[in-house]
């Protein structure tokens, strides 16, 4: 019952030249393998062990540090994963792309509030567009592995965009300009993915 590290759902440099090959093999064989072991570690004996991810994150408050992080971090990058894609980029379109407008105005200004999210996060975290109830869209960030799932988060709602801002999501290629990384990441949103969570 316990987690696993899923694969990677395309080639380490597929998401090349914005996202480099060995970046994307430390962040998922190292860093993403890291949490599910150090999960699995501090579930192993407790009360918790084998429970769903989901029911872990809605009662996160309750839970050790190592919970929150390390399954906070494998939630997130296995979500992360899948919203990009060698075939990504372009702009959403059908009901998610009518949401976007309704909720921001346009594409390029609710890429600007993501990007902003994401730029100001200080130190490492995510920045995320999420739907609530009604499908309402917003946009949020979170500091370290933290998410909109988990009842400790100040803004909740279900995710159905996040980017990581961690210095070890782009720090190969990028070093410092965060800014650089999150232009360039938009190239990769695997915008059908974004679609599908968005229903
Ligand atoms: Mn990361």
């Amino acid at each position: 019952m316990a987690f696993t590290l899923p694969d990677l759902p395309y080639a380490f440099n597929a998401l090349e030249p914005h996202v480099d090959a060995r970046t994307m093999e430390i962040h998922h064989d190292k860093h993403h393998a890291a949490y599910v072991n150090n999960l699995n570690t501090a579930l192993q004996g407790t009360e918790h062990e084998g429970k769903s991810l989901e029911e872990l994150l809605a009662n996160i408050g309750k839970l050790p540090p190592a919970v929150r992080n390390n399954g906070g971090g494998h939630w997130n990058h296995t979500m992360f994963w899948e919203i990009m894609s060698p075939d990504g980029g372009g702009e959403p379109t059908g009901d998610l792309a009518s949401q976007i407008n309704k909720d921001f105005g346009s594409f390029d200004e609710m890429k600007k509030q993501f990007g902003q999210a994401g730029v100001t996060r200080f130190g490492s975290g995510w920045a995320w567009l999420c739907a609530d109830d009604k499908g309402n869209l917003s946009i949020s960030s979170t500091p370290n592995q933290d998410n909109p799932l988990m009842d400790v988060a100040d803004k909740k709602g279900r995710p159905i965009l996040c980017l990581d801002v961690w210095e070890h999501a782009y720090y190969l290629n990028y070093q410092n300009r965060r800014p650089d990384y999150i232009s360039a990441w938009w190239n990769v949103v695997n915008w059908k993915e974004v679609a599908k969570r968005f229903k």
